[in-house]
This record gives C-alpha cells, structure tokens and sequence, in this order.
C-alpha cells in the first residue's frame, strides 16, 4: 500500500525546514529600536543567538519581548509539499495546535486580504439581501468552541516502515474558534425556509466553492474570526473562515466572501472531479462531510526509539460524528484489545488524548490504537477499508495504524 490520493496524500515527502527565529526577528527589530526599551533589547542578547550557559543563575536574562518565543531547543516545524503542510503530531502534548503548526492545504497558496475592504455576501434564497463587513461580523453576539479540522486526503502508508504520523495523518489539527454562528447570520438575511443547501466561495485566487447543506448552517457551523485566542492566521483563511464542526477540511471554506442559499446543491469543481471516493461496487459518493472515527499512536511511534520497561502508550482520537466513546489499545498485533484512558474533557468532534501504560518486554511486537465513537463507528483496518471500496482508494481513509517495535526499539510504521 502506498498513497492514496494524488491530490493530497501522495507528494514526495521531503525534508523538515527549520525556520530559525531570525526572519521574524528583523521584523520585530524595526519596531523595537523606537522605544527605550526596544534599545535595551538590541543591545543585549538577540533571542536569534540563544546559548545555553553552564549557569543561567550567572548570567543576565534576555528582557521581556513583543512577541514570545519558542526554545532554539525546540524544533517543530511542519512538514511541507507543494499542496500542504502537515502539524507535527508526534512532538506535540495535549490536544490544541499551536497556531503556527496548523496544517496548511491551499488551492492556490494564501491571499492577501485588506481587512478594511473585506465584504461578505449573503443572498440567493433569503429576505434581506446583505452585505457584511468584518466589524459588523465581529457586532453580533459571539460562540467559541474546540473542535479539529482534517483534510479528507488525511491519509499516507508507505511500506519501509520510516514514516512519523505527521506524514501519516497530519492533515489534522484543533483550534479554539472564535466567531458568529451561522445561524444568527441567517435569522438576519431571513433566509426562506425552503432553501436547502447554500453556495459557500472563498476570496483566494482558487475562489474555492463548495455546496453546503442548509441544516448544517442553522445546526452548528460557525463564520470564525478567530483561533487560539488571536485573529485567524492568513494560512487558516484570515479574516473570516466557515467553520463546519466534524466535516471534511475542503468544505471549511477558507477567505469566504459569498453565501448563496439554494433549494440545490451547485456541483462545483471541489465535489465532482475532486473530493468524492469510491464506496464499493462500482458507485461514487459524491457528499461525504462527516469525517469518520480515527485514532493514532503518536508515542512510541517512528521516529522514537524505546526501551524495555514500562512505556506509556499515547496518542491522539477524534470523530466527526460526535464524542470519542473509548479508545482500544492492542500491544499484541491485535489479538486482544484493551480500553485506554481518556484525558478529560472529552469534547464532541475534538481531538481526544488516550494514554494506556504498558511494560515492554523487549520482544518485537505491533502495537495499535482503534477509536470508537458515540454511534458506535468502529475504526476498521486498511485490510477492511480495501475491501469495502473495492480497492480504488480515495479520500476518507481512516485505516489503524499500527507501529512495530523492533528488538532495537526502534518503532516503524506498519500498515494495517
Ligand atoms: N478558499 C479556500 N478555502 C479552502 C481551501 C482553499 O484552497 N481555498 N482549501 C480547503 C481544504 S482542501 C482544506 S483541507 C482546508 C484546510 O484548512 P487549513 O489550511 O486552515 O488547515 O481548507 C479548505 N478551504
Ligand atoms: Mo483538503
């Protein structure tokens, strides 16, 4: 088994950039040198030069900055293609993505939209016409929630073993979003009841479209201005991104700049050449939003290398059809299953921890985590997935994965 999907999963893997901290540092300097403070700053120790001294009790500290930073001992970065980029899962704790880590999948790479000249349109089937601009966005009352975006190309096996789950499933992350409900927007256009699905199409220079059921507007899909506390960031669709909890990534239009509410979906590009995946006996699905139950090991798990003793098995389980019921462990190539535990809060469509400690006797075996959801959706295998799609694999591929440990320790991936 090797990729999946040209679109998405299948680009050549290359090496991780590390961006240094210089680049961001130029900017901030020009910004700095105009306050006192800003002074002192450059005349002491720029963070760009960070050296770890024997005695940090001896030496002067760096003063406090304009934006924080991460350690020059921590290197994160994500792995990049052409098309995307991917959230490092395997360095990462807890469920939030550090805003800079979210993956990043653009048609036609990142617009650069003025603020102030930024307009939504909301008409077809409704009332009242209107055009909004992001401070009247930012007027109506206002909803966070947690919840992650996956890319329905999340998928990528190979069969050397050496992939890290960052290239195997980091086409998702989670955000704290901020923003308007949907549903507030559509009490204020009046939009017609009988009007069943809407057109929703981004300002970039792909203008991406996508043809959205109604329900899903007037049930919980949100227009976020926000993530992680601070504006969306350009790459996750700045200023406003439609956010639709649990559904595929593509439909999570990004720059949007038009709602047209219709009684019929639209038929565009991005949900009939693209993003539709063969469900068995020579039939398309061509509709597919909710993104199915998946988990993954992220620790022990490529490029770690482990020791005999006691481990504690970690990774990460999300589903787009609600809350992560329990996750099962199996450190025995999947004869037998155990229940891991959950790191509450356990949150609907969101990224959950599961930890199962174990002790490793040092002899090679598999070990694989399958999520199961509130509607009882088992997390199937690769082997169960080919079969049921009848071999032609496309998007939504969920399959578990499985990592084999070897009498080294070192921990290779391994399809299921
Ligand atoms: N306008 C616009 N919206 C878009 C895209 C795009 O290229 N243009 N890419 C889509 C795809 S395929 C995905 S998976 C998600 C990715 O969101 P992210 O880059 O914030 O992770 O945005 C979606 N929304
Ligand atoms: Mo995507």
């Amino acid at each position: 088994m090797t990729t999946n999907d040209k679109d998405e999963a299948s680009q050549p893997s290359k090496k991780i950039h590390r961006r240094t901290l210089l680049g961001g540092m130029a900017t901030a300097a020009v910004v700095l040198a105009q306050t006192a403070h800003g002074k002192a700053f450059q005349a002491g120790i720029s963070r760009s030069e960070w050296v770890s001294p024997e005695d940090p009790t001896k030496v002067l500290g760096v003063p406090p900055g304009l934006v924080g930073t991460r350690s020059p001992h921590v290197r994160l970065a994500k792995l990049p293609s052409e098309i995307s980029s991917r959230t490092p899962l395997q360095d990462l704790f807890g469920t939030i993505t550090p805003s800079d880590l979210h993956f990043e999948r653009h048609h036609n790479g990142v617009p650069a939209i003025d603020p102030a000249r930024y307009e939504l349109v909301i008409h077809g089937m409704v009332a009242r016409p209107t055009t909004f601009t992001l401070a009247d966005l930012k007027r109506f009352p206002s909803v966070s929630r947690i919840c992650f975006l996956e890319c329905s190309g999340n998928y990528r096996g190979q069969d050397d073993g050496k992939i890290a789950p960052q290239q195997i499933c980091g086409l998702t992350s989670q955000s704290e979003w901020t923003g308007v409900k949907l549903s507030t927007l559509f009490r204020e256009v009046g939009v017609d009841p009988k009007s069943t699905w809407f057109l929703a199409e981004g300002g970039d220079s792909a203008v991406m479209t996508r043809s959205i059921p109604t329900s899903k507007g007037w049930e919980d899909a949100i227009l976020a201005y926000a993530q992680n506390g601070e504006a969306v960031r350009p790459e996750q669709g700045y200023p406003v991104r439609l956010l639709l909890p649990g559904w595929e990534g593509n439909a999570n239009v990004k720059w949007l700049r038009r709602l047209e509410l219709s009684d019929q979906p639209y038929h565009t590009r991005q949900e009939t050449s693209k993003y539709t995946e063969a469900i068995g006996g020579g039939k398309i699905r061509q509709f597919s939003f909710v993104m199915d139950a998946r988990s993954i090991i992220t620790y022990p798990a490529y490029p770690a290398k482990v020791e005999k003793g006691w481990i504690e098995i970690r990774g990460i389980a999300w589903s787009g059809r609600g809350k992560i019921a329990r996750v099962e462990v199996s450190v025995n190539a999947g004869k037998t299953w155990q229940t891991a535990e959950l790191q509450e809060p356990v949150l609907d469509k969101a990224h959950v921890v599961f930890r199962y400690l174990w002790h490793w006797n040092g002899q090679p075996t598999e070990i694989m985590s399958r999520a199961v959801d509130e509607t009882d959706y088992t997390q199937p295998t690769l082997k169960e997935l080919v079969a049921a799609r009848g071999g032609n694999m496309g998007y939504h591929l969920n399959p578990i994965t499985a990592w084999s440990l070897q009498p080294d320790g070192q921990v290779l991936f391994k399809a299921t």
